[in-house]
């Protein structure tokens, strides 16, 4: 069975291990790759937050993605390596070197060096991320959702000035993310270099050969909406062949984790399952979706798309195992 799985970052990733366990494949790793498994699972991985910082190439939903099936990522976190230490972090803050408010750990930076010196020597960044992932055997062909610059910014307007300065400016969502914890009014989110950006190699192909389509549960803006946003993918997984079965991220009107409120307010959706169904649309009405699960008890009524209520908290590999296979069901297939 080929399944494709549209991700993110962190909600992504662990959804990407309970899917790995639902078909059988060892949670972290590779397995021992002798008991050939008959399925392939290809994650179409969200290059929106990538960012250039201290001249190097940052991709943080893929690094998360690839430590997490690695079995290297800082489980507390949820981003980051495990036993990290931050020398180099703190030295930079001593030479006040601006950036201190992005967590650089010194395990995380000799990535960052290797992908930056490969991307210098003219490799696209899918070629990058399978090199790195030779040392970490994630089991999960992880691809960039494209090889171009494609970043999700954000227009921020405030009243920094005073109130008769209403000025706008942009920053790169990493930065309102994580220096202002999203704190900042967003007017828009900005897709700089969309205009340009092709699908990598290899995913229009994927999302056409498979037999079903998922999109993880995670952030429907700046996750799953930077995604598609790449000119060629929404199109490919409107016409694939494949049922696209979505998973919902809002669970009873909360966002399971981060700040997907302050997105979805951005963009005028309310904060439930079903105003993400409707915004990701039914494939026969123009949208994307066949399928949609939501959480237990929550609701969503999206005319051509069939709804299903299942329990979406993923609190272990087994309970997002029971939701992979939940949303295979959907699909019509069975594990
Ligand atoms: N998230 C934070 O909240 N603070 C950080 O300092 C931080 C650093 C960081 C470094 C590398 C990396 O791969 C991820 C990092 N993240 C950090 C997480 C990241 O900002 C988010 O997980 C994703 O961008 C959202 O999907």
């Amino acid at each position: 069975m080929k399944v494709v799985v549209l991700v993110g970052g962190v909600g992504g990733a662990r959804f990407l291990l309970g899917l790995k366990a639902a078909l059988g494949l060892p949670a972290v790793g590779p397995g021992d790759g002798l008991t050939a498994s008959e399925h392939e699972i290809t994650a179409v991985v969200n290059t929106g937050d990538d960012i250039w910082l201290h001249g190097l190439r940052i991709c943080p939903d893929l690094d998360t993605c690839m430590y997490t099936l690695g079995g290297g990522i800082d489980t507390e976190r949820g981003w980051g390596r495990a036993g990290e230490s931050w020398v180099v972090h703190a030295e930079l803050a001593r030479y006040s070197a601006d950036l201190d408010w992005f967590g650089l750990g010194d395990q995380d930076l000799a990535t960052h060096l290797v992908r930056t010196r490969m991307l210098r020597a003219g490799y696209p960044l899918s070629v990058v991320t399978a090199a790195l992932c030779d040392r970490w055997r994630p089991g999960v062909r992880l691809l960039p959702a494209t090889d171009d610059r494609c970043e999700t910014h954000v227009v921020v307007t405030d009243a920094l000035g005073g109130p008769e300065f209403l000025d706008r400016r942009a920053m790169h969502f990493q930065e309102w993310w994580i220096r202002h914890h999203a704190a900042l009014p967003v007017s828009e989110f900005v897709l700089v270099g969309a205009e340009l950006a092709q699908p990598a190699a290899g995913v229009r192909e994927a999302i056409a050969g498979a037999h079903a389509v998922l999109l993880a549960p995670s952030n429907p803006v700046v996750s799953i909406g930077s995604l598609l946003a790449v000119p060629g993918i929404r199109h490919a997984v409107r016409t694939t062949p494949a049922p696209v079965i979505g998973l919902s991220p809002i669970v009873g009107g909360r966002a399971v984790r981060g700040m997907a409120e302050a997105c979805l307010a951005a963009i005028g959706v309310a904060c439930d399952a079903g105003a993400v169904a409707a915004h990701y649309g039914a494939r026969c009405a123009g949208g994307i979706l066949d399928g949609w699960l939501v959480h237990t008890g929550d609701r969503a009524t999206v005319p051509g798309v069939a709804v299903r209520d299942v329990p979406l908290l993923m609190t272990d590999v087994a309970a997002t195992a029971a939701m992979a296979r939940a949303a295979l069901d959907l699909a019509g297939l069975r594990v």
